[in-house]
């Protein structure tokens, strides 16, 4: 076979011909933003050289890296492929257009099954000590000692690419680096579940997701398919009431509890076990966004929640929960109405108080979102010494699934080596070979008992830290069957229901509207009115009125007894527990030509000192004075960031704004509907009639004097505007 001569190189950029493009426009800035907040660049003046075919090239000097291939081969023209001449063909031995082709085709990985769109961050747990009655688990022993800590937040039901604002439950991943091996919680925002067995979980998941004949809708479960599951499977119910209430419609992932959601145990170093119930606790307090709202950041800004989290990281306001227990025993689980280990309930915190073990501190975003946030592989059976599992059903499916999912996802037994997911501490065994083994043993040993000498041997067991079973005595006959007590299916969602207040029940109730009335069969919607019945009749009759349902359905047969008295939880309430703050939230700033320097300055002063994001929003982002004629530094223009991505408005423009356009009266109108408090000036009045909105308590008069803004901003939001009540009159006169 003859071989072929080899080719000239291609030169065309060295060549005489080019053309210098001195101060172009290329994005070559050095280092990474490490914040969306707008900031000035330098335009590179870097010898970018163009050449006769149009294109630029950037070429390596002293301070940049040498492009090279995966192989180490130095790049010379990034921009073309091998051709023959300059208009082809191009030729098979183009062994860098292959190289660069091939890895690009297969840059994708399969998307979770679950949890698909998610994101992550770096941080640590600190130990609050003093557990050792609890577990003999290293990363509680000593006061104050950090442990790495990975956490992955997420919706469930949507895609990847899916909009943060999806009406949808969170996970809440935590991965503990201890130094006693891995420990994963990986639980969600919400302390119930949809479904009491595992066999269950491909069906849920299947009817949540997009109908899978025409493939939508994406993240949301307003549909046919999940509404016909959801009703036939009553012991959903209590979960589907926070589904349907605000818990779905997070502020942001900073403002969300986490729970483990089964019961664990804890086990001491005397081999003593108790049950426990994991739950994370928000330093900033829980908040959530109206559905409205919800739907408006979808639009317009899909990133909402990710890009909270990376903002507030990268400004020096790390993100806090304190990790907390349950703590039963046998005796305790004996005299509780439901059975622990039902996944469908919960153990109030008014009955069962939660006792504090450490803090998490969210304080680095990810290097690489693929590296990290992606590959990142949680297992709920990652567990250390001193946990244990419980014999909650669900439980045992998910310790198989989600080592089996990784497998499937990132495509060896070997995702332990990849960095976010390897220990770190020491690790050894003999596990060998599989797809991309990038840690391995040397030497001749893979096997044990072996008789071999020094570091030959390998890795032994150890009978003084190794993890040992709890050793619950198991026996019974093989059955599929389900404990009694698993068939209360509506006390706890009306005692759900019944601790929430007059308005977020209305929400609740606007919700199930909303999501009921985009299902076209009226039997399914019949049918969940009738399990609404067992929960609550007023709240089922509003519902059934939201739908036009003039004639309602008998209530279906609950299974058990339903307890209509179990007492009210106020700590299931976001309303009745607000933030004590208003730290870590973000204002929008309306500002034009005039508006007053001295108001501003105070603003933009108070709400520093308060913690609080302030950005300015003008009719265009470039040009704005302010009465002084200084130049204001304004993040946006008006119709680029509707008033819903913010906590609270103040409006420093009036009478300058000529003419007043639709996106400055949205910006008004929306942050009144969606019951912001706003503040203003005087000046402001002429804009607020031109938005068809009145002032109210909401609305706080700023002057270069003012101070009570943020205190109006911390005390809530002005609830009185909001329209979910007019639609409920009587779940709003229901004060049970
Ligand atoms: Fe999951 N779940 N799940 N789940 N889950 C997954 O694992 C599964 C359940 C939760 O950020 C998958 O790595 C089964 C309850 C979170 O990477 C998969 C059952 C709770 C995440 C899986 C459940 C969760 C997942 C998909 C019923 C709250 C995202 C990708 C038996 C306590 C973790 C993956 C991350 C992810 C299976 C039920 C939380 C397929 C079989 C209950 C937060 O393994």
């Amino acid at each position: 076979m003859a071989i072929s001569k080899p080719k000239p190189k291609v030169t065309k950029a060295t060549s005489s011909q080019t053309i210098t493009a001195k101060g172009s426009t290329n994005s070559g800035s050095a280092g990474r933003k490490r914040s969306a907040s707008r900031k000035s660049t330098t335009l590179t003046t870097a010898p970018d050289q163009r050449s006769i075919g149009g294109e630029t090239h950037q070429r390596s000097t002293a301070e940049t890296q040498i492009l090279t291939t995966a192989q180490g081969v130095q790049v010379t023209d990034g921009q073309n492929s091998l051709k023959v001449g300059d208009r082809g063909p191009v030729t098979l031995s183009d062994f860098q257009l292959r190289e660069k082709i091939f890895h690009f085709d297969h840059e994708r990985i399969p998307e979770r099954v679950v949890h698909a769109r998610g994101y992550g961050a770096h941080g640590y747990f600190e130990s609050y000590g003093g557990a050792e009655d609890l577990s003999c688990a290293d990363v509680l022993a000593r006061a104050g000692e950090r442990t790495p800590a990975f956490v992955r937040f997420s919706t469930v039901a949507g895609s990847q690419g899916s909009a943060d604002l999806a009406r949808d439950v969170r996970g809440f991943a935590v991965k503990l680096y201890t130094k006693e091996g891995n420990w994963d919680i990986v639980g969600n925002n919400i302390p119930v579940f949809f479904i009491q067995d595992a066999i269950k979980f491909p069906d849920l998941i299947h009817a949540a997701k997009s109908e899978p004949d025409r493939g939508f809708p994406q993240a949301a479960t307003a549909h046919d398919n999940f509404w016909d599951f959801a009703s036939l499977m009553p012991e959903a119910t209590h979960m589907l009431m926070w589904a349907m209430s605000d818990r779905t419609i997070p502020r942001s992932f900073r403002f969300m509890e986490g729970f483990g959601v089964h019961t664990f145990r804890m086990v001491n170093s005397s081999g003593e076990s108790h049950f426990v119930k994991f739950h994370w606790k928000p330093k900033s307090g829980l908040q959530s966004v109206l559905w409205p709202e919800a739907v408006a950041i979808n639009g317009a800004d899909p990133d909402f929640h990710r890009r909270d989290l990376w903002n507030a990281i990268g400004a020096g306001d790390f993100p806090e929960w304190e990790l907390g227990v349950q703590v039963f025993n046998d005796e305790w689980a004996n005299t509780f109405d439901f059975d622990v280990l039902d996944p469908t309930k919960l153990i109030p915190e008014e009955l069962l108080p939660v006792r504090p073990l450490g803090r998490l501190v969210l304080d680095r975003v990810v290097d690489n979102f693929f590296a990290e946030t992606e590959q990142v592989a949680f297992c709920t059976q990652n567990i250390v010494r001193g946990i244990d599992f419980s014999n909650d059903p669900l439980l045992a499916g998910r310790n198989f699934s989600y080592l089996d999912t990784q497998l499937k996802r990132l495509g060896s037994p070997n995702f332990t080596h990849l960095p976010i997911n390897a220990p770190k501490c020491p690790f050894a065994n003999f596990q060998q070979d599989g797809h991309m083994a990038v840690t391995y043993r040397t030497g001749q040993t893979n096997y044990e008992p072996n008789s071999r000498e020094g570091d030959e041997r390998g890795p032994r067991e150890t009978l003084v830290k190794g993890f040992a079973e709890c050793p619950a005595a198991e026996n019974g006959p093989q059955r599929r069957a389900r404990p009694e007590l698993f068939a209360d299916h509506f006390s706890q969602a009306r005692q759900f229901l019944l601790s929430q207040e007059p308005l977020e029940r209305a929400h609740m109730a606007d919700a199930f509207v909303f999501e009921l009335s985009k299902v076209q069969t009226e039997a399914v919607r019949l049918r969940m009115v009738s399990n609404l019945r067992n929960v609550d009749e007023t709240f089922a009759a509003s519902v059934a009125t939201g739908l036009g349902i003039t004639q309602l359905p008998h209530a279906s047969i609950p299974a058990a007894t339903i307890n209509t008295q179990l007492p009210s939880v106020p700590s299931l309430s976001i309303m009745s527990n607000p933030p004590a703050d208003f730290a870590g939230r973000r204002v929008g700033v309306l500002v034009a030509n005039g508006t007053p320097a001295d108001v501003l300055a105070r603003l933009l002063e108070q709400l520093a000192s308060a913690r609080v994001t302030v950005e300015c929003v003008a009719p265009s982002i470039n040009g704005i004075v302010d009465s002084n004629g200084k130049p204001i530094e304004v993040a946006h223009a008006v119709s680029g960031a509707p008033s819903v991505l913010f906590d609270a408005i103040a409006v420093l423009a009036g009478t300058e704004q000529s003419p007043i356009d639709a996106a400055t009266k949205d910006w008004i109108r929306d942050a009144h509907t969606h019951c912001k408090v706003i503040g203003h000036i005087n000046a402001a009045a002429v804009l607020f009639e031109a938005a068809g909105v009145q002032p109210d308590a909401g609305y706080v008069l700023l002057d270069r004097k003012s101070s009570g803004f943020v205190a109006r901003c911390a005390a809530g939001r002005e609830w009185s505007r909001d329209e979910s009540a007019t639609r409920h009159p009587t779940l709003m006169a229901d004060r049970r």
